[in-house]
């Protein structure tokens, strides 16, 4: 006879209020003992909440974007005759069949010293793991794990099993496809590995899993950094007059509840050398054979987080002048620091400024933020002498170090930017008066 069980979270350690991002099953499906129900995701870790056994989906208690914590009914199984099953309704409070413990796949360890021979081969010519499409694909933590341990991106594994779900002879038949096909199948990518070194061998260490920030925004950066030919192109801005004139207007801007900082000047400036250089302002299509000249000005800036690296957009910045520029760029680095930050206020931007200036520092070589082409980092201002009319004169200096990719912007056009930007920082009426 059949019998229905109640499924609910199981311990997944301190957490509380968990994120559910997916949902894999539908009622009316047919599941299997461990077969994953949900995925959630806390800041450390994505883990799978697994069947307690075979049966059919009867009811779905949550949805994608749910929040959680242990104990929290998730769905009502009808548990197969005869299956194995872990709680029934009946007894689901009893302690003598626990539901099994959620497996944490982003804490899983990582992958082991040594792998087969076969393996190794694969490794030569496997491009990175792009870690968002790996958490994004649909698997269970053992085929997760598995994934890991072979250097498999699940990201470009094509699942054969229900809803397109990955299964472990997915994995094995991809490694097989690679393995025949050599580099050609990965792109001709091949990098050497960075050696592995066992760390607890020299000292105590702790490990702890990168945040969910850090593992997207750390596969932007690498794919960008082995995929752009970056050259950086170095430049001083003469920002003395603009101090003064930002010093003046401070005031007022603080009585219309803005903090008018250097930034939202310099978003300006880059804003008009855009428009005066549009290949800054363009990106390569996918093949890498056109380019999309954007008719658009959004321009993005690097905001520092306790969560990580994050890159709020402002939107048409050609179109508004420095108080409402200050104004947006308040908003949303509070929004970005509180992790309340929407997806749809990081995307579509055109170009991007990390300003380091508040912090310290004389000069840095920026990543492009692809597939935009260029990214201008700020540092730290500095009082430097200057030679003007016959005698050294102190000014107010701004470094600028301006990433680009070659493939794209040649380094006079780089040189061309630059200076336009410093000379548009030194005069600062045309950056405070109004947008026409
Ligand atoms: N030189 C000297 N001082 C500067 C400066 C510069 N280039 N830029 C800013 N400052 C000053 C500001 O004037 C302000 O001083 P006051 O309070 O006396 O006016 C102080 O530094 C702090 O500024 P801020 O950080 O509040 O404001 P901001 O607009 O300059 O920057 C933001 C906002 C979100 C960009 C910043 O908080 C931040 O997160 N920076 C780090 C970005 C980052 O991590 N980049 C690296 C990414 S990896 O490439």
């Amino acid at each position: 006879m059949s019998h229905k069980i109640e499924v609910t979270v199981p311990d997944i350690g301190d957490f509380k209020d968990v994120e559910v991002i997916d949902v894999l099953v539908r009622p009316g499906d047919a599941v299997e003992r461990e077969q994953a129900l949900l995925t959630l995701e806390t800041e450390k870790a994505t883990m799978d909440v697994p069947s307690p056994a075979a049966g059919r989906v009867l009811e779905l208690r949550v949805a994608k974007g749910d929040h959680v914590s242990r104990g929290t009914l998730v769905l009502v199984l009808e548990a197969e005759a005869g299956a194995a099953a872990a709680a029934p309704v009946a007894a689901a409070a009893s302690a003598a069949a626990p539901p099994p413990a959620v497996a944490p796949v982003a804490a899983a360890p990582p992958a082991p010293a040594r792998v087969a021979p076969r393996t190794e081969a694969l490794a030569e010519h496997r491009p990175p793991i792009e870690e968002a499409g790996f958490s994004r694909a649909h698997a269970s933590p053992s085929v997760r794990r598995f994934a890991r341990e072979l250097g498999v991106d699940l990201g470009r594994v094509r699942g054969s099993g229900a809803k397109g779900r990955i299964t472990q002879d997915d994995v094995k038949a991809f490694v097989k496809q690679t393995l025949t096909a050599g580099p050609a199948a990965s792109g001709g990518t091949s990098l050497p590995r960075v050696p592995e070194v066992d760390f607890a061998a020299f000292g105590p260490v702790e490990v702890k899993p990168l945040g969910r920030i850090q593992r997207i925004s750390g596969a932007r950066l690498h794919a960008s950094w082995v995929n752009l030919p970056h050259v950086t192109q170095f430049d001083e801005a003469d920002i003395t007059d603009l101090e003064q004139v930002r010093a003046q207007l401070k005031q007022k801007a603080q009585d219309l509840g803005i903090k008018l900082t250097p930034l939202a000047f310099m978003i300006r400036a880059v804003a008009r050398a855009l428009a005066q250089f549009p290949q800054f302002n363009a990106s390569l299509d996918a093949e890498g054979q056109n380019l999309v000249w954007k008719r658009y000005c959004h321009i993005g800036f690097a905001a520092d987080t306790p969560k990580g690296l994050v890159v709020p957009v402002i939107r048409d910045a050609d179109r508004k002048d420095v108080y409402e520029l200050a104004r947006e760029l308040g908003a949303l680095s509070a929004k970005a620091r509180d992790g309340k930050l929407p997806a749809a206020e990081m995307q579509g931007g055109c170009f991007t400024i990390s300003s380091l200036g508040g912090i310290g520092g004389t000069a840095f070589t920026p990543i492009i933020n692809a597939p935009e082409v260029a990214i201008l980092g700020v540092s730290r201002s500095q009082m430097k002498p200057q030679w003007r009319d016959e005698a050294f004169v102190p000014r107010l200096m701004l470094p600028l170090s301006l990433s680009y990719d070659h493939r794209v912007i040649d380094g006079a056009d780089a040189a061309r930017f630059t200076t336009f930007l410093a000379e548009t920082l030194a005069d600062p009426r045309a950056l405070i008066e109004a947008v026409p």
